[in-house]
């Protein structure tokens, strides 16, 4: 008497094969499309699922959470300056108290909520999959142009195999420092991406929350592809701005989509 069900090895494949096709059916066409599941696009996809907003993440590793695993110099606690630990006590993630203003928690443990976060609103993920462009219809971001990670890595003479598009109504660039998205953008001549500037925490996470926002019709730009795309100072591993700036991509993306906000 075993303790498992029997099930055969068909049963598993089927199980995967069907579930996998029929979100790639269902998210061929959706609301937004993150791109880059690191802290910023996890905070936004939690806040846009929320609301109801059909939100995939796009996310080139097989793992969520970009840099927020390990806060940095291969050490893994994050910092977060006030007032965005009140996103932590959202996410129920214990923190403590360095000094006034100055937070620390476990990286790992705040990575893993905000994941848990974002899939119980119901965001739906893709991994293994790089966006190497953009879908451009009458001078506005229509989605992105997708291919598999492992193919990108194939040499050019045995790959000669063509990406396929997603189709959304907005597209946040949260890939980070790769400003993937910004940068396809600036390719055709059509941003100009000047690249962070030199680290400086006191002005750098005002300035990257402020900025947040529509950076090209149909586009958002949302964590440290912020400070990529304005030329904006770094802060090091302190992970506040990145909450606040998915949380603020989240709020302008639901009012473009509401039609709250001229566009
Ligand atoms: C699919 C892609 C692609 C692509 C990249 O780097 P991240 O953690 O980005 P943020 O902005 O959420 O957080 C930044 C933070 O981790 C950090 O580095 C800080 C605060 N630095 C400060 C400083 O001074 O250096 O996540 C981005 C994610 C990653 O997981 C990438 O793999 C992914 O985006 N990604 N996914 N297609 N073309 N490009």
């Amino acid at each position: 008497m075993s303790l498992f069900k029997p099930v055969g090895e068909k049963d598993v494949t089927r199980a995967i094969v069907r579930g996998f096709l029929r979100q790639l059916d269902e998210y061929a066409e959706n609301d937004v499309t993150i791109v880059g599941g690191g802290p910023a696009g996890l905070m936004a996809g939690r806040e846009l699922a929320r609301q109801g907003f059909k939100t995939l993440v796009i996310e080139r590793m097989n793992y969520l959470g970009g840099g927020f695993w390990i806060g940095g110099y291969l050490m893994n606690k994050a910092t977060f300056r006030e007032p965005s630990q009140e996103v932590l006590d959202e996410l129920q993630v214990p923190y403590e108290k360095v000094s006034d203003g100055l937070y620390v928690a476990d990286a790992p443990h705040a990575c893993a909520r905000l994941i848990a976060a974002a899939a119980d609103e119901g965001v739906k993920f893709s991994n293994m999959t790089v966006v190497e462009d953009v879908i451009l219809h009458n001078g506005r971001v229509a989605g992105v142009v997708v291919n598999w990670m492992p193919v990108t890595k194939l040499p050019r003479e045995i790959t000669c195999l063509d990406p396929v598009g997603f189709q959304a109504k907005l597209v946040i660039d949260a890939t980070g420092h790769d400003a993937s998205i910004v940068k396809a953008l600036e390719r055709r001549g059509l941003l100009r991406v000047p690249g962070m500037g030199a680290m400086w925490v006191e002005r750098s996470e005002d300035a990257v929350v402020e900025h947040t926002g529509e950076i090209f019709p149909g586009l958002l730009v949302a964590g440290m592809s912020v400070a990529e795309a304005y030329g904006l100072p770094r802060m090091g591993p302190t992970f506040g701005a990145m909450l606040l700036s998915g949380k603020r991509a989240a709020e302008i993306a639901a009012e473009i989509l509401t039609g709250a906000r001229l566009v």
